[in-house]
């Protein structure tokens, strides 16, 4: 008789279940995707002393968070002082598959859902003198507001710049875009 009663609960959680994950309840649930690149590097400002380039490593990361409770961190960039990046006055491009990240949240999450840039950065020295570091920028944004941007015109890429200059006479910045798809 106890079998019988525990076989009927368990039938019971197994009907639950299956209801809540039919193709019709899942249909109803409408995703929005946000893709997020890391773009370009550009140092409009550094000393003569420093050369033609800087030797820029460091990391670019992107951070979706929802209702200030989950959250899904990416690096999109990132270097060590033993494979630096040059980085001049004309941008420099870093854009491929590599550097960007598409995040899928649900039509209810949006509201409460922003996503984070993040950027630290180093120049080496190649003399062997300490590296510089040229500092640390984060930017946050609620997703309504790459909607604003995309009801002008679909595919326009909201862009978003972190700047660093914690080192006295350089700034770098650090170009990403963010765009619904
Ligand atoms: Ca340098």
């Amino acid at each position: 008789m106890k079998n019988i009663k525990t076989y009927m609960v368990n039938l019971l959680i197994l009907a639950a279940l299956f209801s809540c994950s039919s193709d019709d309840e899942m249909s109803e649930v409408k995703n929005q995707s946000i893709r997020i690149k890391a773009v370009a590097l550009i140092a409009p400002n550094f000393p003569s002393t420093e050369g033609d380039v800087l030797e820029v490593y460091g990391t670019i990361s992107t951070k979706l968070v929802v209702l200030n409770e989950k959250s899904d961190e990416r690096i999109l960039w990132s270097r060590t002082s033993s494979n630096w990046e040059p980085v001049g006055r004309i941008e420099t491009s870093i854009a491929s598959e590599d550097t960007e990240h598409v995040f899928t949240v649900t039509e209810e999450e949006i509201k409460n859902t922003s996503i984070e840039f993040h950027a630290k950065m180093w120049d080496k020295d190649p003399d062997g003198n300490p590296n510089d570091y040229l500092g640390e920028s984060i930017k946050s944004f609620q997703i309504d507001d790459f909607d604003t941007v995309s009801l002008i015109e679909e595919g326009t890429l909201f862009p978003v710049q972190l700047m660093l200059n914690d080192f006295d006479g350089i700034t770098l910045l650090v170009r990403c875009t963010a765009e619904y798809i």
